[in-house]
């Protein structure tokens, strides 16, 4: 079995191709740390960790140093590793930076195990490759600008568009849904709050776009507040989604043992990584609860294929400004390329471009 050498990283500011504004705060460029794993077999391990503030950036980039000098000289098993890097964790935690690092971490691993099998991350996780159905996923707009959004989704031939919500009122709320749906005609819409209502005012609000046909209403008040999407759940037929903020696999069993969504989405990095994507996509099928992706769009690709209960693939592009070869869509949907591990490498560069010294 081949030894890891070295993990190197590489902060960046990933430029993106809209700002993406929502009810908790705009994003207008990306900072990633860009992770190689390095081994002795002759194959890097690429991934990334993103981190929606540039101030933490550096210390994301520093953690995923830390984590990698916990692991550098051992054998290149990522089960073993991830077990390994949580073991020496649980005193201090996986959440915030530190699980952000791991899942990053995580994710490179898998690059690398699959790519010294000579194989896509799906196949080496034992499933075939699949055409994905995606949703285009964008910032707030109002009934007068939604427009801009969903034209560009119907011309892209992407089957479903994600708008955040949380305008000013309920009525304005209603308006740009109504508005979107307009343009989108059977193609879905997806409307989401980050977790920017209050329990009450989630009610009043999630009862009147019940019936506005909404493929779902995700994190409409705090992520973690899982006694009122349960009651959310309960009250609106509407489904209610949330995953994104599960850090790690026991956030996700919690919110199970809850019953506080209808619909998961977890994000790979937050969920810590493949290994934890697996773990996640195990109690998804027992549980028989539709799983889509959140952001990471290349590796949730082949995370998606190897998913029992795979449900959409959220596009919202992160890195493709860093990268040499795209993540191509045909007739809207996307496959996992047919290259070894994910299939991501780094224009460099692009990367120097775009590197924060
Ligand atoms: C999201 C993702 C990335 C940045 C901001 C918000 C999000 C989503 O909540 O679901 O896409
Ligand atoms: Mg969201």
């Amino acid at each position: 079995m081949p030894n890891i050498l070295e993990i190197r990283t590489i902060p960046v500011i990933a430029p993106i191709p809209r700002p993406v504004k929502t009810a908790s705060g705009t994003i207008d460029r990306f900072p990633v740390v860009l992770i190689d794993v390095v081994t002795d077999a002759g194959v890097t391990g690429h991934a990334y960790a993103q981190v929606y503030l540039p101030d933490l950036l550096r210390s994301l980039d520093e953690t995923v140093k830390a984590l990698g000098r916990y692991i550098t000289g051992m054998p290149l098993a990522p089960r073993d590793l991830h077990a390994h890097l949580r073991k020496r964790l649980r005193l201090w935690g996986v959440m915030g930076t530190v699980g952000t690092a791991l899942g990053g971490l995580d994710m490179a691993l898998w690059d690398a195990w699959a790519k010294v099998q000579g194989q896509p991350l799906y196949a080496a996780l034992g499933a075939a490759p699949r055409a994905l159905k995606a949703y285009y996923s964008v910032g707030m707009y109002d009934a007068k600008t939604v427009h801009e959004v969903a034209d560009e989704c119907v011309e892209r031939g992407f089957e479903g568009l994600k708008i955040k919500l949380g305008l000013p009122t309920l009525a304005d709320d209603i308006a740009v849904v109504r508005a979107a749906k307009r343009i989108l005609g059977d193609r879905a819409l997806m409307a989401d709050y980050n977790q920017s209502l209050t329990p009450l005012e989630a009610m009043a609000r999630c009862r009147a776009l019940d019936g506005e046909g909404l493929t779902w209403i995700e994190e409409p008040v705090l992520a973690d507040d899982f006694a009122t999407t349960a009651a959310l759940a309960e009250a609106i037929a509407t489904p209610i989604q949330i995953g994104e903020n599960f850090h790690g696999p026991d956030d996700m069993r919690a919110a199970i043992a809850a019953r506080a969504m209808d619909l998961v989405m977890p994000d790979a990095q937050f969920i810590q990584g493949v290994t934890g994507w697996m773990e996640a996509a195990t109690l998804a099928r027992l549980a028989d609860i539709g799983m889509s992706s959140h952001t990471f769009v290349e590796a949730s690709t082949h995370l998606l294929c190897a998913t029992p209960t795979a449900d959409w693939l959220e596009h919202m592009d992160v890195v493709g400004s860093l990268l040499a070869e795209p993540f191509p869509q045909v007739n809207g949907r996307f496959t996992p390329p047919d290259r070894p591990g994910c299939g991501m490498t780094w224009d460099a560069a692009k990367v120097e471009k775009h590197r924060v010294q």
